[in-house]
């Protein structure tokens, strides 16, 4: 955990924690013996803190938090080191984040290599920086510097943090250690942070705010930042710690962090398969195919592509593959000129894509995906194909976003090597890939699956076969409850607002018009069996047409919309129903305990390895606010009894093709956790 070596007369303290160096009980014991020893130790005239491996420290052990930590805490140990009579010198490579980098601030100097990332991300699980942070940072690099890092979270280089005078010296790695130790040995005195004072009008304080308003609305942690970082301008340092430490305290028990740090362990825990043996050889995959040069199909390509990774797109007819050649294009552009990519940087992805008319161009793809129309045969007759075509051990792999992967495979010999890779749109964006796997797909093929989806920066998340996989699935139940509310007497914006007060973006019912009414419909506007059926058969098919639930204006914004309630009105009429009042309360239960609901079988199907993995894919897949945690997680807050309570008061509204999950249910009597024994 700590190692100790005496270099003539500077002590070097090294954390040696793997994987990230993370500051639990028995690291902060080790740091605070090594620091106590050397204050009586006459041998010792100074001090180098390291950190193993590839990094200084990833920061506090985020697992201890909510459960009583054992002494010495990380604030009083950071205070040790800067109290400590010898000067300490903080030697920071790879990371220092969190904890890690209140450690290298609670040191007298630090020097780091340049590709060092320093920050303090403890606003992103809900925190804000315990251990002295919020107080030390800012009379380091000023106020609003340290606003700057700690309400945004996101870390700095060392190179940077040089400039802004964080670090004190940069150094290259193979020389790191030898520097840091001759530039502490000549060091007098040590230089404490907390000698130093900061002011700052408070006018920056409410101006920060205004500008951040948007981005921190709701949230607990961002304004605590603030109000922390505040008090290192008004505040005597032992004081600003004080209310810092309190306030940390507030946001530790407080439901969005607890959220958070769900969200954190549970984006990681999604990676991995369950019973998948570690060592497994994964497929390599160098070049991939991708048929289908449409929205999906050119989304999908870019992933490739800006991972450095060559695509052959292909097509049938030459003005689709240009137009979907061009469109990739101009995405690249749009992003470049934003100054996130340089025009070289396009260049170079974009001389990566081939695109072709001949099937047989695929050949030589190790991956091969398919992204055209969604109706079974169609899929089947291509990869009847692919078959023919592609070379052996090539991954066939579909975009499907319901249809069954198991049956797909059958129109090959190789339903081994098939699974599917189902993109949300627009694919180049959203960070979610449902990796499905058949009940044939080889493990490899799976594994291989998850790990390419991560080198091209998504979150996968295993999906089994049924349909609408896990996501879409879900989905289902939400807008089935939605629309049948509109007849019953509810408004869009009603049912919608239940969703968006939740802190989602939108509802299911703006969400169908941007996805498109008419996906689904049987295309014969004589044939009027729901509300859908009478919208699309009036050319109302969402945000493409202009309308659909709402009306849009030019820059896709919706009102409510007299032509669509004329129609539900219509419907509901014929249908012989008369309008009711319909409470929140109701909505509630029809939209989102009905998704709870069908998670709950998900789970207990085995579609989904482990609840978290459904919070993942609501968190990234269709913008569930990440600090209340995804569904499942959200519906244990509001306390399972009362989710199965309400929908069986429900039960009548909720139809006859609804059922109570039997684990819902289950831990809802027994009060159980859908997320087993250790719970969330
Ligand atoms: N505590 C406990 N476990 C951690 C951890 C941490 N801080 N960081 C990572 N892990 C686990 C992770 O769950 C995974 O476990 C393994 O390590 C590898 O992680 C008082 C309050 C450092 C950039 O927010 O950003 O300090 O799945 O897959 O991709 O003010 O981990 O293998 O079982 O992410 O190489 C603030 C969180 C804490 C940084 C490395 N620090 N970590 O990325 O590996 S709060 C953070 C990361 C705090 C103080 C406050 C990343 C990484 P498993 P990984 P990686």
């Amino acid at each position: 955990m700590i190692k100790t070596q005496l270099h003539d007369d500077v002590l070097e303290v090294v954390i040696d924690n793997p994987p990230v160096n993370a500051l639990g009980a028995r690291v902060r014991q080790g740091l605070w013996a090594a620091i106590a020893d050397a204050q009586t130790d006459t041998a010792v005239k100074a001090i180098v803190i390291r950190g193993a491996g590839k990094l200084l420290s990833g920061g506090a052990d985020i697992t201890e938090f909510g459960k009583t930590t054992a002494e010495p805490g990380l604030p009083e140990l950071v205070d040790a080191i800067e109290a400590s009579a010898k000067p300490v010198v903080a030697a920071i490579h790879g990371i220092a984040l969190g904890g890690g980098l209140e450690v290298a601030l609670g040191c007298h100097y630090r020097i780091a290599t340049a590709n060092t990332k320093l920050g303090l991300p403890e606003v992103t699980l809900g925190l804000l920086p315990g251990a002295g942070g919020t107080q030390r940072l800012p009379r380091v690099i000023g106020v609003e510097a340290a606003l700057d890092m700690i309400v945004s979270g996101s870390p700095i280089s060392g190179k940077r943090a040089a400039d802004i005078g964080l670090v004190d010296r940069l150094a290259e790695e193979g020389t790191l250690l030898a520097e840091a130790i001759s530039f502490a040995r000549a060091l007098d005195a040590p230089r404490r942070t907390g000698d130093v004072s900061v002011s700052a009008d408070p006018a920056i304080f409410e101006a920060f705010a205004a500008q951040n308003a948007r981005k921190i609305a709701g949230l607990d942690a961002p304004s605590a930042c603030i109000k922390a970082v505040r008090a290192a301008s008004e505040l005597p340092i032992g004081q600003g710690l004080e209310k810092e430490r309190a306030l940390f305290a507030e946001l530790v028990a407080g439901t969005q962090s607890k959220a958070l740090r769900h969200v954190f362990f549970a984006e990681r825990a999604a990676a991995k398969i369950d019973g998948m043996p570690k060592d497994i050889a994964m497929r390599s995959i160098d070049k991939v195919g991708v048929i289908g040069a449409g929205t999906m199909g050119g989304g999908i390509s870019m992933n490739f592509l800006s991972a450095g990774i060559p695509v052959t797109i292909v097509e049938m007819a030459q003005e689709a593959l240009d137009r979907g050649v061009s469109t990739i294009r101009k995405n690249y552009e749009a992003t470049a000129a934003k100054g996130r990519l340089t025009a070289d940087q396009v260049e170079k992805a974009m001389s990566l894509l081939t695109p072709s008319l001949a099937f047989d161009a695929l050949a030589d793809c190790d991956l091969v995906i398919e992204a055209v129309y969604e109706n079974m045969d169609v899929k089947k007759d291509i990869f009847a194909r692919l078959d023919g075509t592609a070379k052996p051990g090539a991954m066939l792999a579909s975009n499907t976003s319901y249809l069954s992967v198991d049956e797909i495979a059958t129109a090959t010999k190789r339903p081994q090597d098939v699974l599917g890779l189902h993109f949300f749109s627009p694919a180049n964006i959203m960070k979610l890939v449902e990796v499905v796997r058949g009940a044939e797909t080889a493990p490899e093929v799976l594994a291989t699956g998850m790990d390419l989806a991560r080198r091209i920066g998504k979150a996968p998340v295993v999906s089994g076969v049924c349909y609408g996989f896990i996501g879409n699935r879900m989905l289902t139940p939400r807008l089935d409850g939605a629309i049948e509310m509109l007849v019953e007497g509810a408004t869009p914006d009603q049912v919608d607002q239940v969703s968006v007060a939740l802190g989602m973006p939108m509802g299911p019912l703006q969400m169908i018009d941007l996805a498109g009414v008419d996906i689904g419909w049987h295309r014969d506007p004589t044939r009027i069996e729901s509300v859908r059926d009478a919208l699309n058969a009036a050319g109302r098919w969402g945000q493409k047409t202009g309308g659909g639930f709402y009306d849009y204006d030019e820059k896709r914004r919706p009102s409510a919309s007299a032509a669509a309630q004329a129609i539900v009105e219509q419907f509901r009429t014929e249908a012989g129903i008369a309008p009711r009042e319909i409470t929140d309360e109701e909505i509630v239960a029809r939209t989102l305990y009905a998704i709870v609901n069908e998670g709950a079988k998900i789970l207990e199907e085995g579609i989904a390895q482990r609840a978290s993995d459904i919070d993942v894919v609501w968190l990234n897949g269709y913008g569930w606010p990440r600090h209340t945690g995804g569904p499942m997680f959200w519906a244990e807050q509001v306390g399972l009894e009362k989710v199965v309570d309400t929908l069986n008061r429900y039960r009548d509204r909720l139809g006859p093709g609804f059922s109570l999950s039997p684990l819902l249910a289950q831990c809802a009597a027994q009060g159980g956790s859908l997320f087993g024994d250790a719970g969330a």
